[in-house]
């Protein structure tokens, strides 16, 4: 059995401002991850610095906080075996030139800048960029009848 994993998507402003926002979660949903919190926010200012903390400094990050905050963003969580693995193999490579063939990114993007999705990057983001934009009674704990179908 591998071990049940919560992970963060964000549909970046690009892709809400592109009409992306249900062919993005639709490819997630598609692979057996299950829903378990969903809502649309304008990112502030403050949640922007804390959720990108560790690229302040950097020299793209001013431009990462104008444009995460230039739009409302669809914020899910989806929870899953090796669920933060499977969703950032379906998002691609932070640059989407280089993203896999087949991935959101590779499919939608063409620049780091506007690369339309995030996803945790590991097992502890993922616990960590959840609670930044939940609040534990907003997440729903549910099973599905087919979950047996999509899992041992
Ligand atoms: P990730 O989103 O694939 O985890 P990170 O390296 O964590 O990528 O960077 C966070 C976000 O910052 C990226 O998704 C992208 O929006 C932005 N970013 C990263 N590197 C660059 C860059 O070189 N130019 C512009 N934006 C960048
Ligand atoms: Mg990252």
């Amino acid at each position: 059995m591998t071990k049940t994993e919560r992970t963060l998507v964000l549909v970046k402003p690009d892709a809400m401002q592109r009409g992306l926002a249900g062919e993005i979660l639709r490819r997630i949903e598609q692979r057996g991850l299950r829903l378990v919190g969903l809502k649309l926010l304008r990112i502030d200012e403050a949640l922007a610095r804390r959720h990108y903390a560790e690229h302040e400094g950097k020299p793209f990050f001013p431009g990462l906080i104008s444009y995460i905050t230039s739009a409302p963003v669809v914020a899910a969580v989806f929870e899953g075996p090796e669920a933060v693995r499977a969703v950032r193999a379906t998002v691609g490579a932070t640059n989407p030139i280089e993203a896999a063939p087949g991935s959101i990114r590779a499919d939608f993007g063409l620049e780091k800048g506007r690369n339309l999705v995030h996803a945790s990057d590991s097992p502890e983001s993922g616990e960590r960029e959840v609670a930044l934009f939940f609040r534990p009674d907003e997440l729903v704990s549910w099973e599905r009848d087919v979950d047996r179908w999509i899992t041992e």
